[in-house]
């Protein structure tokens, strides 16, 4: 990891004290942190005001029960959170993860990076993630549904569509909104459209949204390869995951004429030399809901799977890599490995795919680096803009929706780009992206008082 400001370490020493055994919590502080030694140097009376003490502090954490039945009418348990970390700048936005490895500090570290993320779309929005550690995997329909209808019979009374807004993440896409939202109208007795984004556009939805995390990624990147005069045409692209993010980027850099060749799951990846097909892995993943291996079985000859063990998807060559499956799944080796292949442009489409000394890597080399909160902001961008049509009673073309996240994703790269000019570290869109969050929400806080 890189050194941190000497008046900021007694803060990271101070979080790391309050939030023991929370050590992606820690991780995420310490970026963010790294990037603000200058930001006091310029402007001494965040120091003053505590306010980077207060951003690491969240306004409220909620941890529940969640008893359900499964299909043998056994009763289950699981624990549910959501933590709303920040409202300075709107009602708290963030999707809910449900994952076996979820807890409470998962569930931070992703509400700490959603409230600068949200900061740099330039959208009303404050910070919050929530989750549960339910493992979906062989769930039936009946058993996802009851699970979803018991979290929100506690969560819907720390919701609303002017205090806390959630959506998905991983392992809840428009079936666990569906359910979600069904019970939180039930309960409130009000068609309160603009509580949940991702929702299917019968009952409210945006169009774009599905595809927005992944295409706004592609975006930032294709803006990012422009600073250098090049483009996604004709390059050779690694996505990794096989979910919601993967496979609109997928979908988008093929459109810019990149050519994507390999994609994963928990279980392995696949490489396809001739180019992955999407019509077939959107039949396996959101149709069969199958795993990765399928896919390679289903296409025949050309397409082997690597299952997890015997390699990582970063051993395959390529020009751009897009991590889009989940925190620390890029080591240092794997980020060398990459620069060794010739990558040249990284866009993370996860949340803090790459563990601290992948940046660093990445950085030295002197690689196009896209952070994860600036790059996939599109997604939670795009919620925001399901919150405006569901305000005007409204729904807008996906041209319409598409061409504002186009927009939004453009002014993103300019600021970080800019930004970290600003800030005497040109090219470098980390320090950009957690400079020109932390401002927006640290001037937020400064104007609202002790808060
Ligand atoms: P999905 O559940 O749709 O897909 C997740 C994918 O990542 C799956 O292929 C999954 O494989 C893989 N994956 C998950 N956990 C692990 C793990 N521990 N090891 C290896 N592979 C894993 O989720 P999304 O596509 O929505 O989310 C992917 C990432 O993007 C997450 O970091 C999320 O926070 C981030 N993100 C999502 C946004 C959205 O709008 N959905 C917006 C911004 C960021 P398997 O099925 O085998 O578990
Ligand atoms: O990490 C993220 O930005 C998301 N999972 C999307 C959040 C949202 O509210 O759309």
């Amino acid at each position: 990891m890189n050194s941190i400001d000497e008046k900021l370490q007694p803060i990271l020493t101070e979080v790391v004290r309050r939030n023991a055994g929370e050590p992606e919590f820690h991780q995420a502080v310490h970026e963010v942190l790294e990037s603000l030694g200058r930001v006091v140097a310029k402007h001494p009376h965040y120091l003053d005001l505590a306010l980077i003490e207060r951003i690491c502090e969240p306004e409220r954490q909620i941890i529940f029960r969640i008893p359900w039945v499964d299909d043998q009418g056994r009763v289950q348990i699981n624990r549910g959170f959501r933590v709303q970390f920040n409202s300075a700048l709107g009602p708290y936005k963030g999707g809910m993860r449900f994952h076996p490895s979820v807890n409470v500090g998962i569930i931070k570290f992703l509400g700490f990076e959603q409230t600068f993320k949200n900061a740099l779309t330039g959208m009303p929005i404050g910070g919050g993630k929530g989750g549960s550690d339910f493992d979906p995997k062989g769930k039936s329909d009946g058993e996802i549904m009851r699970f979803c209808q018991s979290l929100m019979t506690e969560l819907h009374r720390h919701l609303g569509d002017q205090t806390d807004v959630p959506a998905g993440d991983i392992g809840v896409g428009g079936r666990e909104i569906g359910y979600m939202f069904g019970q939180y109208k039930r309960l409130n007795n009000r068609f309160e459209a603009g509580v949940f984004t991702g929702k299917a556009l019968a009952y409210g939805g945006s169009r774009a949204r599905t595809e927005a995390t992944g295409y706004g990624n592609t975006y930032f990147v294709q803006a990012m390869l422009g600073t250098k005069g090049t483009s996604f045409d004709g390059k050779t692209v690694v996505v990794s995951g096989s979910g919601n993010v993967a496979i609109y980027t997928i979908e988008k850099v093929q459109s810019f004429g990149g050519k994507v060749i390999a994609c994963s799951d928990s279980s392995g990846y696949v490489l396809d030399e001739a180019g992955i097909d999407l019509d077939l892995l959107k039949e396996v993943k959101n149709v069969r809901r199958e795993r990765i291996a399928e896919y390679a079985r289903r296409r025949g000859a050309g397409a082997h799977f690597i299952p997890v063990g015997q390699g990582s998807i970063w051993d395959v060559p390529c020009q751009v890599a897009m991590p889009s499956a989940t925190q620390n799944e890029l080591s240092g080796k794997d980020a060398a490995q990459l620069v060794k292949s010739g990558v040249i442009a990284v866009g993370e489409g996860a949340n803090m795919p790459s563990t601290p000394e992948a940046v660093k890597v990445f950085q030295d080399a002197g690689i196009l680096f896209a952070p994860g909160k600036a790059a996939n902001a599109g997604g939670v961008a795009t919620s925001a803009l399901e919150m405006q049509q569901n305000a005007s009673r409204d729904s807008w073309t996906f041209e319409q929706t598409e061409k504002r996240l186009a927009t939004i994703m453009r002014n993103i790269h300019d600021t970080c780009h800019a930004t970290a000019e600003e800030y005497g570290a040109p090219g470098n869109y980390v320090l950009g992206a957690n400079i020109a969050g932390f401002v927006r929400v640290a001037e937020a806080m400064r104007m609202l008082g002790v808060i």
